[in-house]
C-alpha cells in the first residue's frame, strides 16, 4: 500500500514542491499519496481567524486549539477496529523546539502507513492539541535544525522528501540509498565523472585503474577524513566495532 502523507497548513501553495520532480514522480507512479489541506477550511468565523494573542503576554500569536482539535479529527482518522494491524498515523509537529530530524528518524516514519504533518505558524500551537493528540496517536515535535523557520511548512518539505527517498521504488537506483552519507554514519566522500581532466583537474587515478578493492579502500579513506574533518561528532558517535584495523591506520 502506498504511503499516505497529510499535511495542515495556513498556506497550502507552499508544499507545490511535493508534486514536483521526484516526489511528484513518486506520487503519479501511486508509491505515495499526498493530500494537503487548508487549515483556514475549519475556521467558521467570518474572519476565519487561525490565531489569537498568547496567555501570560508576550509578542507573537498562538494558533487556536479549537481550529487545530477540528483539523486534526477531520485528517486524522481512528484505527479501522475491524483491522487488527490498522494503525493510527503518526502525527508530526515541526518546531524548533522539537527533537532534532535524522536519518534514523527518516528510516522509521518511512515504515509508517500514514503521516500526517501539522505545519504551525507564528509562535506555535496551543500545546493542549498536541496533549490531547497524544491521547490517541504518536505524536513528534520535531526540529530540522538549530535554527528558526518562520514555520513548519518547509520543515515539512525537508522531512517528506527524506521519507520519501526511502520508499522502495522512489529512488531510480535502489543501492543509491543504502550507500550515501550517514548510512555508515559517515559522510560521503568526493566524487567525479567524464572528462578525465577538466580545466587541468585530472580525476584521482585510483578511481580509473579498475582495482575495486582500491577504490572500496580509497572511498572509505577519503569519507574517513572528510568526517574527521567537518563532523567529528559523528566519528565519535560510530560504535568501535564500525571501525576497523585499515580504518584506524587511515
Ligand atoms: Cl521544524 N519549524 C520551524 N518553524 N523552525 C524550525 C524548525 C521547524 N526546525 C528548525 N527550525
Amino acid at each position: 500500500a502506498p504511503l499516505r502523507i497529510d499535511v495542515i497548513t495556513i498556506f497550502p501553495e507552499y508544499l507545490a514542491p511535493l508534486r514536483a520532480a521526484l516526489l511528484g514522480k513518486a506520487v503519479d507512479r501511486g508509491l505515495v499519496e499526498i493530500g494537503v489541506h487548508d487549515l483556514r477550511s475549519w475556521t467558521h468565523d467570518v474572519h476565519r481567524t487561525v490565531d489569537d494573542s498568547p496567555y501570560g503576554g508576550g509578542p507573537g500569536m498562538v494558533m487556536k486549539p479549537d481550529v487545530w482539535g477540528e483539523a486534526l479529527d477531520a485528517v486524522c482518522p481512528a484505527p479501522d477496529p475491524e483491522d487488527a494491524g490498522g494503525r493510527a498515523p503518526v502525527l508530526v509537529v515541526p518546531t524548533p523546539a522539537g527533537r532534532r530530524f535524522d536519518q534514523a528518524l527518516a528510516r522509521e516514519l518511512a515504515e509508517e502507513p500514514r503521516l500526517v504533518f501539522a505545519c504551525g505558524r507564528y509562535e506555535g500551537i496551543d500545546q493542549r492539541v498536541v496533549d490531547e493528540a497524544e491521547g490517541r496517536m504518536r505524536v513528534l515535535e520535531v526540529s530540522i535544525g538549530d535554527y528558526v523557520l518562520v514555520g513548519g511548512e518547509v520543515a515539512t518539505l525537508v522531512m517528506v522528501e527524506a521519507v520519501a527517498r526511502l520508499i522502495p521504488g522512489v529512488l531510480g537506483n535502489p543501492v543509491s540509498a543504502s550507500e550515501d552519507s550517514f548510512s555508515d554514519g559517515l559522510l560521503e566522500g568526493p566524487c567525479y565523472t567524464r572528462p578525465e581532466v577538466w580545466r587541468g583537474r585530472a580525476v584521482p587515478d585510483v578511481l580509473r585503474s579498475g582495482n575495486h578493492a582500491a577504490v572500496d579502500r580509497w572511498r572509505r579513506d577519503r569519507a574517513l577524513e572528510r568526517t574527521l574533518r567537518r563532523r567529528p561528532d559523528l566519528l565519535d558517535a560510530l560504535p568501535p566495532e564500525e571501525l576497523s584495523r585499515a580504518d584506524r591506520a587511515f
